[in-house]
């Protein structure tokens, strides 16, 4: 296991739309213009395996008819494979690890959305990452409203939604306040970012605290 101080893993965690994969290319952009070794994922997804569950996950047919228990499952077998296969390489390189959401989306979405019990997901949390947790996790925050409009955005312009996407507002709103749980639990790795700003301004906020944080 790698020494906790040495861990150079950050996670982008919040809503759909809220902006992780656009501050995630800043961030990247910016490390590998320093000369540093990184290496983003995706989840679910980022190994073969990864991206076949990250298909079946996202498809909106009434056939899959995912169960939550099975949706839970997959999500689950997405991470332990793409920790095996890609994180931990990566981390004994010392690379850095830049993830679009991780274990805290399932303290979300399966937690605060579906209702199952944050102790439980804890535990198969540890299995699935072998007891690994970034160093630190932006929650990117958004109101259900501008996240919405983003979505809508997003599928004029790509002409593509998912499954996820058709939960109620509710729903969402649970899983913004499990988030909020989240960064009150664990202050020092869990920062809230305001994500209603420009790109720009998101991007400066969250530079600050990486270069506090890991000294650069
Ligand atoms: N899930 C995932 C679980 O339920 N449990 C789990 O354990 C895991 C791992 C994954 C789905 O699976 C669920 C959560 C999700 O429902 P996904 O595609 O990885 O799906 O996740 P999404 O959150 O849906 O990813 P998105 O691509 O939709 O959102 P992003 O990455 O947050 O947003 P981004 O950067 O693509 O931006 C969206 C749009 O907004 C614009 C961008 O240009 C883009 O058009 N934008 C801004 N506009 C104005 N101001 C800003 N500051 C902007 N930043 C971006």
């Amino acid at each position: 296991m790698m020494r906790e101080e040495l861990l150079r893993f950050i996670a982008f965690e919040g809503s759909e739309g809220a902006g992780k994969s656009t501050q995630i290319r800043r961030l990247e952009t910016r490390l590998l213009s320093l000369g540093e070794p990184v290496l983003t994922i995706r989840e679910p997804g980022s190994t073969p395996l990864g991206e076949c569950l990250r298909r079946l996950l996202k498809e909106s047919s009434p056939e899959l008819a995912i169960a939550p228990e099975s949706e839970l499952f997959l999500f689950l077998a997405s991470r332990a494979q793409v920790v095996r296969q890609a994180v931990q390489p990566a981390l004994a390189k010392n690379s850095w690890i830049l993830s679009d959401r991780f274990s805290d989306s399932t303290l979300a979405y399966q937690g605060g959305g579906r209702g199952f019990s944050p102790a439980l997901l804890r535990s198969l949390n540890d299995i699935a990452c072998a007891g690994l947790s970034p160093k630190l996790t932006f929650v990117l925050d958004l109101s259900l409203p501008e996240a919405l409009a983003r979505i809508a955005q997003r599928k004029r312009e790509s002409g593509q939604g998912d499954r996820i996407e058709e939960e109620t507002a509710e729903f969402f709103e649970r899983v913004r306040s499990a988030y909020g749980d989240l960064a009150r639990l664990e202050p020092e790795r869990v920062r809230l970012i305001d994500a209603s700003r420009s790109v720009d301004e998101v991007a400066a906020d969250i530079w600050e605290i990486v270069s506090c944080v890991f000294g650069l």
